[in-house]
């Protein structure tokens, strides 16, 4: 078994994390919360390789982290790589984003995630991302998720993601899709 650093503060996004990485190769343990990462980069592979290599060589372990986002068509792609910056709370940065697109009627937007695995050495091993495309609603609707889930709804679902149950969340979303293409590649490291 070897330990992974879950790289991220995000309680939402660990949740998830975790039921992706449910395999008893790895010993997943959550990051120290001294460890404070600057996101420097802008691109959302650039900063979760950033938080991946610092976290690994501040603990002289594995690390995985992921760096994800909203970007919004009629908003140019904000707020993107800033959607943890965008306000303070879930509902202030929800109330940010539905008062910037106001009547607007292109809703169009996607989620993107990019992971990024780094050896103890802060040397990134694995990298991959998924996006998933969705409608922007003028109101919440579900209790489910975290972030921004309430307001981002999939049309081939009928649902937002607060909607989905974890399973098919996990089925149509930027994390579990890029984890599906993550898993294969992580399984042939054999650590
Ligand atoms: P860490 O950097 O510590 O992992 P963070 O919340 O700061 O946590 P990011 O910088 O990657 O993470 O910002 C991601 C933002 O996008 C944050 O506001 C999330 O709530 C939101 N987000 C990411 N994935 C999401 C998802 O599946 N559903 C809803 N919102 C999501």
């Amino acid at each position: 078994m070897t330990v992974l650093v879950v790289a991220t503060s995000n309680p939402g996004k660990l949740k998830e994390m975790q039921a992706y990485l449910d395999d008893p190769m790895w010993e997943l343990t959550l990051k120290p919360p001294e460890i404070e990462i600057e996101e420097t980069g802008d691109t959302f592979s650039a900063n979760a390789q950033l938080k991946a290599s610092q976290v690994a060589l501040a603990t002289g372990q594995w690390a995985i982290a992921d760096d994800s986002g909203l970007e919004v068509d009629a908003l140019n792609g904000a707020p993107g790589i800033y959607s943890a910056r965008y306000g303070k709370t879930d509902s202030d940065r929800i109330a940010r984003l539905l008062g910037e697109l106001e009547n607007e009627t292109n809703r169009q937007a996607q989620f993107v995630c990019s992971i990024a695995i780094a050896s103890p050495d802060g040397a990134i091993v694995l990298q991959s991302e998924g996006i998933c495309r969705g409608e922007i609603l003028y109101a919440p609707r579900g209790k489910g998720g975290f972030g921004y889930d309430p307001i981002f709804y999939v049309p081939d679902k009928l649902l937002t993601f607060a909607e989905m149950s974890p399973g098919l969340k996990h089925s149509v979303s930027h994390r579990g899709k890029a984890f599906a293409a993550l898993l294969p590649q992580l399984e042939k490291l054999r650590i």
